[in-house]
Formats: C-alpha cells, sequence, structure tokens
C-alpha cells in the first residue's frame, strides 16, 4: 500500500478526551473515529489490526471444534421475555419497536437465540456436544462508556455457546474454551491470567475472566507471579483428551479481583518474592450456567434412557474490538505503538527519504515490488514529507520493522532497517534488507 493513496489521518497533537494510551494512540494513529459517545468507525489502518485479532480468534475456535455461524445483530424482544431476562436486563438494553410496533432489541448477547436455534433443530444426545460461535457487533448502553473502545457501547464480541447432555459434559466443553483462550492471547503477545469470577447477568456456577496486566487496567488484580509464567499449550494440544490437569494447573496458585480478594490467604499462600498486585483489562469471560436458560426455553435432548432433559450450557466471550486497545496498552512506547507481529495492520514499513528522486523512486519500487510478490505486507511511506515526519508516523503506528532509502545510502548499495520494538538500526546491502524483512514476516504468521 502505498501511502500517498493510503486513508491514514493522523493527529499530530494529543486528542484531549483520551485518558488512556491506547485511546491517545488509537486517534492519533488514525485507526479508529468516535461517531457518538460510544460508538466508533473503524478505519483502514485499525480494521486491519481487528481483522488479524478476529482471524487468531476464530482459528483457535476453529480448533476446538466449534462452529462458525452468524446471528443477526436484532432479535425480537419475545426471545428475552421467554427466558425472563428481558426486565433483568435494565437500561443497559437498547430496545427498538419496528414499524408494526413489534418490540425488538440489538443484541447485548445472544444466549436466548442460540437456545431457540438449538431446540428447533437438536433432540438426541448423539448430536453432543455442540458447540457454536458467532463475531458480532453488540450493544450496551453503558453508564459510563470510555478509554475509547475499551468500553464502548457498541463492540465486536465473540461469543461462544456449548451444549452438553449433563454436567460433566459441559465441564469438558469449559475446560476447551479456558484452553482455547490461552492459546487466542498468547498469539497477540499477551499473558492472559484466568480468575474465578461471579458470573453476573449471564448467571450459572463457574465462570472465569481472562485479565491482562496494564496499568490503565480498570480491576485490581492479586496473583501468585507463577500464573505469569505458566507456559502456554502448543498448537499440539489434544482438544479430544482430558484437558482438566491443564486447567487445574492454570486455576490452582492465587490469582483474584479486588472483589474477592482475600489479604490473608494471599499472605499465607503467595511468599512475598512472588506476590503481584496490579490493574488489569478483561479481555475474556467464560461461563457455565447448566440449564438456566435451556429449561425456561424448553430446550431439550434425549438421554440414552429416551428420557428428555434440558441441555447443559456455557458461553464465552472474547471482545475483539477490546483486545486491540489492550494489545496497545501492553505494547507501546513514548514513540507510539509497537505491534506484535501477529497482529501488525502491515508487517513492513518502507521509507523513501526523496520521494521524486529518480533513482530513490526506482530503488524504493523494486524493493516494494519484491516484498509484495513474497506476500509481505507493505506500508511504503512515498510522500514528500520531511523525513523527521515521516519517522514519526512510521514509529507511531507501530510496524515491527522498517526500511529506511536515501539517495546517500543507495550511492553505496545500502539501506538503513529499524527494528520497532527494541529501536536497533543497521545499515545493509539492499538485498539483505529484504531478505530481514522478509525473514521478520513470515516469523510472525503462526
Ligand atoms: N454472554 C457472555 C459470554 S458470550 C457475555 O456477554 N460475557 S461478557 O459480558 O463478559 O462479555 C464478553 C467480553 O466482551 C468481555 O470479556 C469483553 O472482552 C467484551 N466486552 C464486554 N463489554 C464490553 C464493552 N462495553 N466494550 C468493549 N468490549 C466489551
Amino acid at each position: 500500500m502505498r501511502l500517498s493513496r493510503y486513508f491514514l489521518p493522523i493527529l499530530k497533537e494529543d486528542p484531549k478526551e483520551a485518558e488512556i494510551v491506547s485511546h491517545r494512540l488509537m486517534l492519533r494513529a488514525g485507526m479508529i473515529r468516535q461517531e457518538a459517545s460510544g460508538i466508533y468507525a473503524w478505519l483502514p489502518l485499525g480494521l486491519r489490526v481487528l481483522g488479524k485479532v478476529e482471524r487468531i480468534v476464530r482459528e483457535e475456535q476453529d480448533r476446538t471444534g466449534a462452529m462458525e455461524l452468524l446471528m443477526p445483530t436484532i432479535q425480537p424482544a419475545d426471545l428475552w421475555i421467554e427466558s425472563g431476562r428481558y426486565n433483568d436486563y435494565g437500561q443497559e438494553m437498547l430496545r427498538i419497536r419496528d414499524r408494526h410496533d413489534r418490540a425488538m432489541l440489538y443484541g447485548p448477547t445472544n444466549e436466548e437465540m442460540v437456545t431457540e436455534m438449538f431446540r428447533a433443530s437438536v433432540r438426541s444426545y448423539r448430536d453432543l456436544p455442540l458447540n457454536l460461535y458467532h463475531i458480532q457487533w453488540k450493544f450496551r448502553d453503558e453508564v459510563r462508556p470510555r478509554f475509547g473502545v475499551m468500553r464502548s457501547r457498541e463492540f465486536l464480541m465473540k461469543d461462544a455457546y456449548s451444549f452438553d447432555v449433563d454436567k460433566e459434559g459441559a465441564r469438558r466443553s469449559y475446560n476447551k474454551m479456558f484452553v482455547a483462550y490461552l492459546r487466542t492471547f498468547a498469539r497477540m503477545g499477551l499473558t492472559a491470567i484466568p480468575m474465578q469470577a461471579d458470573s453476573g447477568p449471564i448467571g450459572g456456577d463457574m465462570s472465569h475472566e481472562f485479565i491482562i496486566l496494564a496499568t490503565t487496567g480498570e480491576s485490581e488484580v492479586f496473583c501468585d507471579r507463577a500464573v505469569l509464567d505458566m507456559p502456554v499449550p502448543g498448537e499440539d494440544v489434544d482438544y479430544e483428551g482430558d484437558l482438566q490437569p491443564l486447567v487445574d494447573k492454570f486455576t490452582s496458585r492465587y490469582a483474584s479481583t479486588d472483589e474477592k480478594h482475600d489479604p490473608e490467604e494471599f499472605a499465607r499462600e503467595v511468599s512475598e518474592d512472588r506476590r503481584v498486585s496490579a490493574r488489569g483489562i478483561e479481555v475474556g469471560h467464560i461461563f457455565y450456567f447448566g440449564t438456566k436458560y435451556s429449561e425456561p426455553m424448553k430446550a431439550v435432548v434425549a438421554g440414552p434412557d429416551g428420557m428428555e432433559k434440558p441441555v447443559h450450557m456455557g458461553s464465552y466471550g472474547i471482545g475483539p474490538t477490546r483486545l486491540v486497545a489492550a494489545i496497545i496498552e501492553a505494547s507501546h512506547d513514548d514513540a507510539g505503538i509497537v505491534w506484535p507481529g501477529s497482529v501488525t495492520p502491515f508487517d513492513v514499513g518502507l521509507i523513501n527519504l526523496k520521494a521524486g528522486d529518480e533513482t530513490t523512486d526506482e530503488a524504493c519500487d523494486d524493493i516494494y515490488g519484491k516484498l509484495g510478490n513474497a506476500g509481505v505486507d507493505t506500508l511504503y511511506d512515498d510522500t514528500g514529507d520531511r523525513a523527521g515526519a515521516k519517522f514519526a508516523t512510521m514509529d507511531l503506528i507501530g510496524l515491527p520493522f522498517q526500511i529506511v532509502v536515501g539517495p546517500r545510502g543507495l550511492a553505496g548499495g545500502t539501506a538503513e532497517i529499524k527494528v520497532r520494538a527494541t529501536g536497533e538500526r543497521e545499515t545493509v546491502s539492499l538485498e539483505s534488507a529484504l531478505a530481514r524483512a522478509i525473514e521478520v514476516a513470515k516469523g510472525a504468521t503462526f
């Protein structure tokens, strides 16, 4: 992509409304634009990152055997009246009337709808276990939308729903999601801490939040450092095998948010050198709630004995839009964003220091073409801006690897390369600049 043709509305000044670094950097880097309170448009650069986050989420869900579908954003109120949640949900729910005066709503979550789909077509325990998920926009009329896409009113959610014949089966489904979540966040360069949680308006008696540490996080977190150092399961994880020991390992150490935190227990169970008290951001939340929806909504399956019983369910949420902000909170410096390779909007930034100069243009076009042929996503700064401004923009938008080409270096057949994360720069031949860029880009794809 040529920067001269790209829609990248960079802000020179810090926007006043942004209280936290990810919000400030997302606005400054031209990733998002606020269209109403808590409602954002995703601009081309931001959308690229969001797409990569979604892809990782999708791949890890699919790996467990969960199946993607797409439910609508607008739901009939009837379903929620059936489950008994229509009144409970209160003012967070955006209620709408259509032209026939039918009560509708913009979905804040989809337990009811997926239960309705299930009961319409599944009859037997033989069709279980089943896990259906979608990645869809949600609306929650939050009292205090803030921090940009971190706590917005309209946001993207991956929500998965599991169906099992009994609690034991449901636990196996829960464990699969638990492990998939660890892998999902690790692939984005994040260390997520699973914490036992209250299940709130979703209901149920088994629930974990996945929290990543960040100084600007909304919740207070206390945990054993060992939880942070635990190795995340690799690609070879066997989702058909028994995942309980793995889940137990992750949940055996002390980890708590402020509501549940017991300082005495913390002091007793965790030696002083291992105590972490920090702030965190919830990026995922999983629930087992048994028959809370299947019972009132009569979603039943016949067991091996022919007896019909309400199906046991769980739901599993991840916020891709929030994750983009969370990744920035975890990975930035004074100059801007530092993207992990797995979610970077472009792999490489190519800077032409003298656009309009025939030799420099030619050399850059050549590198740009070759990177493209090698499948490396490149943002090519071919604009006439000052060198300083170009460097600042590249650092701000955080591409992992930069190639800087100018007439002086070219005279000796060289370019400068820069690794964004370390700031390390090196003057190398054009061939090795290209080779290094390709190597870095390939290394980033899992
Ligand atoms: N039905 C369940 C699980 S599918 C559910 O709704 N869970 S939730 O309320 O915990 O939300 C799931 C995830 O969505 C959260 O972990 C968070 O990552 C994201 N999320 C929730 N509210 C917001 C919000 N206002 N802005 C951005 N992301 C949000």
